[in-house]
């Protein structure tokens, strides 16, 4: 009896950590994931790019895997967050579209998510940057503790903005506090009415150094006037400038201090996403005006990330991930010669669209995957998409999903590490409204709305008739061949029914 206990007491030791997640595996890699905000797939020098420098985004490529048929899940910010971190199509709940800077968390903690399910396996997990999922509950006060946020769903620690750049309240939040405030000087937020006495670009356009091109015109912080009223917070206002060296700051700090665990750490850049107002130091880098220079700044910024896993002698066993949340748009509301000086660029290579858009240029995005330990360095055409990391990375660390969580995360782990070309069968693309993939074959229900979104020229891919392309012969969806192939319009309807159903994807 007594060697048996003895034995059995061994396996619990050896065995049982590993099992129950409490004990890291020195085997897994460590996961960072940087996510760019409105870059497109052509603003990249590995995707194509002339007109910007991105000898960082192309590092990791030349050491990685290129995917050429990547996409978000959405074609906007808030939407493509949700779903990268739960594992769910944002379009299946209500309240997921773009979100005001006061908005209430919109992920339940204690649910399945990206960053608790690997704090499960035992990593250590840390958010940085743009976050855009809400925060708080309704009401939030901005001067005391602000929860739940990113540490009640899975995150160790957080440095974040709550919103974008271009929303109100513009101060750095870490872990459950305003970094920076004065308590004699305490914030005040508002969506609806204007709030204290400070100037707004709609009264005081004399005031701003970058004029709005479309809404944009309440509170006016550094000079810029944003979406929203805020008062208070003077001394913990952000300084546009410095955003990005802010970040690259703080996730080097976390990579830095890390302890004797592998790390999983999100990166949420603010570049490109307006307003753009890149450090003077990559002013003037491109001929394309302030959003050129801000890819030079997100490429810096990547460089950053890069050296310090060098330094801190972890490239070969970091899993380097690197997209963006959306299509690229070129005027999303300031006037800052993104236009003027766009040139023969395409942001969004040769994908109609962008942006806002079911058609491809929305989701369709720069998705870069460097494992030097795993990977061999290529690109694949396979179908993938971002909601996909969830179950792919649970497989890598040995967790195991119920049905309901992640239920449109695939698990495309081999495909992401490039040991097979065999992505998704079919994805559905998710703008206002839904579009579906499958293979190479591209379904546009007809729709009523805009064709274009707003003032940013961007097409929706909005029109009453429905639309069919086969990207094969037709990536830039020009040739609709709806009354050609009515047999195929049928199918991919009653495909995109049943997943709008619930049909689970996983
Ligand atoms: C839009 C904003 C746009 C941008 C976008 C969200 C206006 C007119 N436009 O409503 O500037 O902020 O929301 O971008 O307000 S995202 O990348 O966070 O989804
Ligand atoms: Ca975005």
């Amino acid at each position: 009896m007594r060697i048996p206990f003895l034995f059995f007491l061994w396996l619990l030791l050896a065995v049982g950590p590993a099992v129950s997640g409490a004990e890291p595996r020195t085997d897994r890699p460590n996961i960072l994931l940087i996510y760019a905000d409105d870059l497109g797939w052509g603003d990249v020098g590995c995707y194509g790019s002339q007109a910007i420098p991105t000898p960082n985004m192309d590092r990791i490529a030349r050491a990685g895997l290129r995917f050429t048929d990547a996409h978000a899940p959405s074609a906007t910010c808030t939407p493509s967050r949700y779903a990268l971190m739960t594992g769910e199509y944002a379009w299946r709940r209500k309240g997921t579209g773009v979100l005001p800077g006061d908005a209430a968390l919109i992920i339940e903690p204690g649910r399945t998510t990206l960053p608790s399910m690997l704090q499960r396996a035992g990593y250590i997990t840390g958010a940085i940057g743009k976050w855009h999922l809400g925060l708080g509950t309704t009401n939030l006060n901005w001067n005391g503790a602000i929860q739940p946020g990113p540490l009640e769903i899975g995150f160790d620690h957080c440095f974040i903005m709550a919103a974008t750049g271009d929303r109100v309240p513009c101060v750095y939040i870490e872990d459950h506090r305003v970094v920076g405030l004065d308590p004699a000087d305490p914030i005040e937020v508002s969506y609806a009415e204007p709030i204290g006495t400070e100037p707004t670009g709609k009264a005081n356009p004399d005031q701003l150094r970058i004029r709005p091109s479309h809404g944009h015109d309440q509170t006016i912080v550094n000079g810029i006037s944003r979406i929203g009223y805020m008062s208070g917070g003077k001394a913990a206002r952000w300084n546009d400038e410095s955003m990005s060296d802010q970040f690259v700051l703080k996730a080097s700090e976390f990579i830095r201090n890390r302890a004797k665990k592998p790390f999983f750490l999100y990166v949420g850049l603010h570049d490109p996403h307006v307003p753009r107002v890149p450090h003077p130091r990559f002013v003037g880098k491109t001929q394309l005006g302030a959003r050129g220079d801000a890819i030079v700044q997100a490429d810096a910024a990547v460089g950053a990330l890069l050296d310090v896993l060098e330094e801190q002698k972890l490239t070969d066993n970091t899993l380097v991930l690197f997209t963006s949340d959306n299509g690229a748009v070129v005027d999303d509301g300031y006037v800052d010669q993104a236009v003027e000086r766009l040139g023969t660029h395409r942001p969004n290579g040769p994908w109609r669209g962008g942006k806002y858009s079911k058609l491809e240029g929305g989701t369709r995005v720069p998705f870069l995957v460097r494992w030097p330990a795993q990977t061999a360095p290529g690109s694949s055409d396979a179908l993938i998409c971002q909601v996909d990391l969830l179950a792919s990375l649970a497989t890598l660390v040995g967790q195991k999903l119920e049905p309901g969580q992640g239920p449109d995360s695939q698990d495309l782990l081999t495909t992401l590490l490039g040991r097979t070309r065999h992505g998704r069968d079919h994805l559905v693309e998710h703008a206002q409204g839904l579009a579906l993939r499958q293979g190479t074959w591209k379904l546009i229900p007809g729709s009523t709305g805009s064709p274009v979104a707003w003032q940013t020229g961007n097409e929706t891919g909005n029109h009453p008739d429905a639309q069919l392309y086969d990207l094969s012969r037709d990536p830039g969806e020009t040739h609709n061949l709806a009354t050609e192939n009515p047999k195929k319009v049928e199918e991919l309807t009653a495909l995109l029914a049943r997943v709008r159903q619930g049909h689970p994807t996983r």
